[in-house]
């Protein structure tokens, strides 16, 4: 335990942003770093929590064998001696692997090394296979390696930045924040957002093209033949550093030559198109930043090249303030593909199709049991395991249930397969739930160990503490099973750093320039000089002078055999399913601000759960009337593979024809509100990655008597309940909750489940207006329980009630909270600043009593956006939606 500031990296996104925290009066303390290039001292609402998700609340700490706690060694022994079992009776292909980009790249390697070299199963895949799998095919497919050219620094430099396929304001918030600042300091530089929503970052845009879903292929093709006619190709760059460019630019122009059919596939008006296309060609230095709008699709890969074509034919790529910019999501998704912990490559950038790197690797790990082929990635690994094929897996840090698409057949697969192991921090979680031995994993704050952010910045994460209860970190635990599987020579690692040793060596192992990836700098690193080490950007070769390492490709040399970079062919594939008058509507999905992925653990940071305490799905007004669907009102959503209930928030930022819901609601927070039960695992051919933004779906309203709010201090049992959701809050849960039966009948049901104290005191009200019941059950001069029922209760951000547990509340107080009348500001209240929880309507009252007109005034003024900046970007959409209404909580929120 340490309470001096301790150097760390983020445990969220992949921006990698730095991070300083230390450990006072048993509680961890984080600011950011001002030194971390990745940063300057910034962090969000995510990062500024990290010291919060360094506790025991919902812990998993014990290895457990069949829902028994048990100890490591039988742990151990029991999976060591079940995969010896299986390789002997069904050949080794029958393990899988499932790993994580949340891993740390020691994880990672010592799990690849495992599988791929001791296990000899190529059938090890990772989460990164949902997320950046798209980028890595393009890349090789265009230069040859799996290559992101450019650094942070260029959005400073560049005049044009365009952002698709990315809701960066939420996503990669430091990188936004950045890209503002720039903007403040350089007025010319332009911004333009392809999203299909008018999401936060779009609004800020100098320019939003809201495409058609799926058709980024047409607008990059379009661009291209543009670029052509407006002769802004450089033609120098193409001859001299590329192959193939003539039948792309053919393609491309039998695609899109007319600019008017054009913008009708897009959508988006001719006008709005060229303008995009003159400021791309005007522009010397263009940044193309992207990410899952772009890969997570059933033509990612060409999505992807499509707009690398473009930045190869105007040469704007490998110089500063240039280049395609693929933004990785997870912190550590770049070490996860430095390593090699994808099916379709075998380490550190060697590849299964050389056979060079083929006898480089098994002579390196000394083993003759290197697997030759590529294996299962991800779908196809759970199939597998669906169809009896993989007898054990082993998944590590993902939560597959949650993020996989058709997750009722990933439970079948995780039923039906005799060995499933899970590596986790936290105790529930829907993967847990189908494990046969689960294995305490230490958590951020407790690991260390080395992550790669987006712009192949490594950085150092650091423990501030012990794991809690027996949590071991999860290279130790992989070790400790190779060893008891009779690989101890392989896997006797004193510690992460001679992990990191070991990869760094074979990064330069007779490299000499052939490979993009080669860390030879830290071959001899010392235990201390691995302690001491500063972010450092790869490649990071020894004798070599590392401020030449900014970006690649600035020589125009690439990683193919001609070492020319190759222009990829592609035309516009409609997604895998279309739309019909049973499923009329695209079902969009992805994040929201505050959370991270299936929330195990930012679910449990109440302050994080109050901008968006419900799951929703936005639709449009005019499919509102259309499909008879109220704001507010619950809805039933389906797609051909299954159905779901959530909350319709009508709105103008989702187009007539389209909705969105958030990815981020599991079985355990929501009685069915998981987005990848609706979604069909279709793939990209060339990437494995699933179709997560497009899906045919019909909505209805549903049908229900009654909805009720719940505070409480112990957890409900929902199993019940027709409809709930689960929220932290200070001092208990908050229960969203809705019921075909009747408000009375309904009532008496939550009683059984609350069991006030026969001593406990009952408050009761009836608003006659709102037919709406209100109880609070006091013990001790303690609120112990308040329920909420009407047929529709229509104040669902209530701020206040977050709050309410660790009131001290004199009962009178607690009287006239509870009998207030609807008029009250209470009930209208919408949390925006997570920090410093500033409702919506303050800010806007605040801005209108004091006529603000600037981010700056208003944090000022209400202390908004004065700790991590996160919502700055909504109190700027604020600002420019003047005048106010007095009654702010509008239908847009
Ligand atoms: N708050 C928060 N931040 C995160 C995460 C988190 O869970 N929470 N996760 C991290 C991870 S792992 C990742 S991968 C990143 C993801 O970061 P992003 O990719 O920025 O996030 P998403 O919300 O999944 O999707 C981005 C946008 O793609 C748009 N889109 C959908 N279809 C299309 C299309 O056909 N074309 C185009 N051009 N756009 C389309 C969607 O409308 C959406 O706004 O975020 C990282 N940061
Ligand atoms: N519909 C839809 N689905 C999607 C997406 C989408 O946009 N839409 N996005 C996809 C993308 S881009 C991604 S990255 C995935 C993310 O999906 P997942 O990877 O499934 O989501 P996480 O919640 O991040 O899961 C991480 C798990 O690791 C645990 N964990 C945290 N730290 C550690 C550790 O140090 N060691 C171990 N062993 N465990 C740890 C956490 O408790 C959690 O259970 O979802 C994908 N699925
Ligand atoms: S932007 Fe936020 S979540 Fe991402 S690394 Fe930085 S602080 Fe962490
Ligand atoms: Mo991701």
């Amino acid at each position: 335990m340490t309470n001096t500031w301790v150097k760390t990296t983020c445990a969220f996104c992949g921006v990698g942003c730095g991070v300083e925290a230390r450990v006072s009066n048993n509680k961890i303390i984080v600011r950011g770093d001002k030194q971390h290039p990745a940063n300057f001292g910034r962090l969000c609402s995510k990062g500024m929590a990290l010291g919060e998700i360094v506790n025991n609340k919902g812990r998993l700490l014990q290895p457990y064998i069949e829902g028994k706690t048990t100890s490591w060694q039988s742990a151990i022994v029991k999976i060591a001696t079940a995969f010896k079992q299986i390789i002997d009776r069904f050949g080794p292909e029958a393990i899988g692997f499932y790993l994580s980009g949340q891993l740390l790249t020691e994880d990672y390697y010592v799990a690849n090394k495992l599988m791929k070299g001791f296990i000899g199963s190529p059938n090890i895949d990772t989460n990164s296979r949902l997320c950046m799998s798209s980028s890595v095919a393009a890349h090789k497919r265009a230069f040859g390696s799996d290559t992101v050219p450019g650094c942070y620094e260029d959005l400073e430099k560049a005049e044009l930045i365009i952002i698709t396929g990315a809701n960066l304001a939420w996503c990669h918030p430091v990188l936004y924040q950045r890209i503002m600042a720039a903007k403040q300091q350089t007025p010319n530089l332009k911004i333009v957002v392809i999203d299909p929503r008018k999401t936060v970052t779009a609004q800020m845009a100098d320019l939003h093209l809201p495409i058609q879903p799926g058709t980024d292929v047409l607008l990059f093709n379009g661009l291209l033949h543009y670029l052509f006619q407006v002769k802004k190709l450089n033609h120098h760059f193409i001859q001299q550093h590329t192959e193939g460019f003539s039948s792309t630019l053919h393609a491309a122009r039998n695609e899109a030559h007319d600019l008017l059919f054009l913008a009708k596939q897009l959508a988006v008006s001719s006008d709005l198109v060229t303008q995009f296309y003159h400021w791309f060609s005007e522009a010397d230095k263009v940044v193309t930043l992207y990410s899952q709008g772009i890969n997570q699709s059933s033509c990612g890969t060409d999505k992807v090249n499509s707009i690398l074509n473009c930045h190869l034919a105007t040469g704007k790529i490998g110089k500063p303030g240039c280049g395609p910019f693929s933004l990785t999501g997870q912190p550590n998704a770049m070490g996860g593909r430095e390593v090699g912990g994808m099916a379709n490559s075998l380490a550190a950038h060697l590849e299964f199709n050389n056979s060079q790197h083929y006898d480089l690797l098994s002579h390196f790990w000394q083993t003759d049991k290197l697997v030759k082929q590529p294996g299962l990635k991800a779908v196809d690994l759970f199939d597998a395991a669906a169809k009896g094929k993989i007898k054990a897996i082993w998944i590590m840090g993902t939560n597959p249930v949650v993020s996989l698409p058709n997750s009722h057949h990933v439970i079948a697969a995780l039923k039906n397969c005799p060995l499933v192991v899970v590596s986790d921090c936290m105790f529930e979680t829907d993967t847990n739930t189908y494990a046969n031995v689960l294995l305490p994993a230490a958590g951020w704050g407790e690991k260390s160990g080395m992550v790669t952010n987006s712009e192949r910045r490594i950085s150092r994460q650091r423990s501030l503490i012990n794991p809690i209860g027996e949590a071991k970190p999860d290279w130790w635990i992989i070790c400790q099973v190779a060893k008891q599987m009779g690989f101890s020579q392989a896997f006797s690692y004193s510690s992460e750093a001679d992990i990191f040793k070991e990869y760094a060596a074979l990064t330069g192992l007779k490299n000499k320039g052939t490979r993009d990836l080669d860390l030879s700098l830290f071959t001899n690193l010392t235990t201390q000089e691995y302690h001491d080490f500063t972010p450092v950007q790869w490649p990071a070769i020894k004798n070599t002078k590392q401020s030449n390492n900014k970006r690649f490709f600035a020589d125009g040399k690439f990683y193919t055999q001609t070492t020319k970079a190759q222009f990829i062919t592609v035309s516009y594939k409609p997604p895998a399913t279309k739309t019909n008058s049973t499923y009329p509507l695209i079902f969009n999905t992805g994040r929201i601000r505050d959370q991270w992925h299936t929330m195990t653990r930012t679910s449990f940071i109440p302050k994080l759960c109050t901008h968006t305490p419900e799951p929703y799905v936005h639709i449009n007004s005019l499919d509102a009337t259309t499909f008879s669907i109220k704001h507010d009102e619950l809805v039933q959503l389906t797609s051909h593979i299954g159905t779901l209930i959530t909350r319709a928030k009508v709105s103008e930022k989702i187009l007539s024809g389209q909705v969105f819901m958030p990815m981020h609601w599991t079985r355990m927070l929501s009685s069915s509100s998981h987005v990848s039960q609706l979604i069909a695992p279709n793939i990209d051919p060339f990437s494995g990655q699933p179709e997560s933004k497009y899906t045919p779906v019909a909505i209805s309203p549903w049908q229900y008597s009654c909805e009720a709010i719940v505070v409480v201090r112990e957890k409900l049992t929902h199993k019940h309940f027709d409809y709930w959701i689960k929220q932290h809050i200070k001092g208990g849960y908050l229960y969203r909750l809705a019921s075909r039966q009747s408000p009375e009948n309904f009532y008496s049901k939550l009683l059984t489940q609350l069991k006030p104290d026969s001593a406990s005191s009952r408050l009761a009200f009836y608003d006659k207006t709102e037919q709406e019941f209100r109880y609070g059950f006091i013990n001790d001069q303690q609120l112990h329980a308040c329920i909420f029922i009407a047929p529709r209760l229509n104040h669902f951000d209530l701020a206040w009630l977050n709050e309410l547990l660790t009131l001290n509340l004199q009962p009178a107080l607690l009287h006239r909270l509870i009998t207030n009348n609807k008029t009250n500001a209470l009930f209208t209240e919408k949390t925006l600043c997570a920090c410093k929880q500033v409702s919506k309507k303050t800010i806007c009252n605040t801005i209108r009593q004091l006529q603000l007109d600037n981010t700056t005034a208003v944090s000022q003024a209400t202390l908004a956006g004065s700790v991590c900046g996160s919502c700055i970007p909504e109190i700027q959409i604020l600002l420019d939606t003047q005048p106010l209404s007095a009654n702010s909580n509008s239908k847009s929120s």
